[in-house]
């Protein structure tokens, strides 16, 4: 009886080991929106991500797979550029280069295999976005 209960407890300690070594996706809804700046010393009309400028800052680690729903809530179509990351091309984020761009009140999904480490950020590749 002993045995086969330190017998379950070694399956369920082996599984666990295993499943932590699967890479999971970090997953992010970024929203693309009209948003007020304020400088503190000045207010102006400009974009950002979920409401805001700056943006939120976006977590990913090394070996997983980083998807980010990005809905386009503009008038005009927009495109995220993921500067300094090493990805895909057709994630790279360059209208009529790399991928269409995407058109207002449409979401584009990039999937970025994350191989490297580091503080990076991400901008708009869109006209003067
Ligand atoms: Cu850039």
């Amino acid at each position: 009886m002993k045995t086969n209960y330190l017998k379950g407890v070694l399956a369920g300690a082996l599984a666990m080991v295993a499943l932590s070594t699967v890479s999971r996706a970090a997953t992010y809804d970024l929203t693309v929106d009209y948003v007020t700046i304020d400088t503190g010393e000045s207010k102006t009309k400009g974009i950002g991500y979920n409401g805001a400028s700056p943006g939120p800052t976006l977590r990913f680690k090394e070996g997983e797979e980083a998807v980010i729903n990005v809905t386009n809530n503009l008038k005009e179509a927009t495109s995220i550029h993921w500067h300094g990351l090493i990805l895909p091309y057709q994630m790279d984020g360059v209208p009529g280069i790399s991928f269409p761009g995407i058109e207002p009140g449409e979401t584009f999904t990039y999937r970025i295999p994350v191989t490297q480490s580091g503080t990076y950020w991400f901008h708009s590749h869109s006209g003067f976005q």
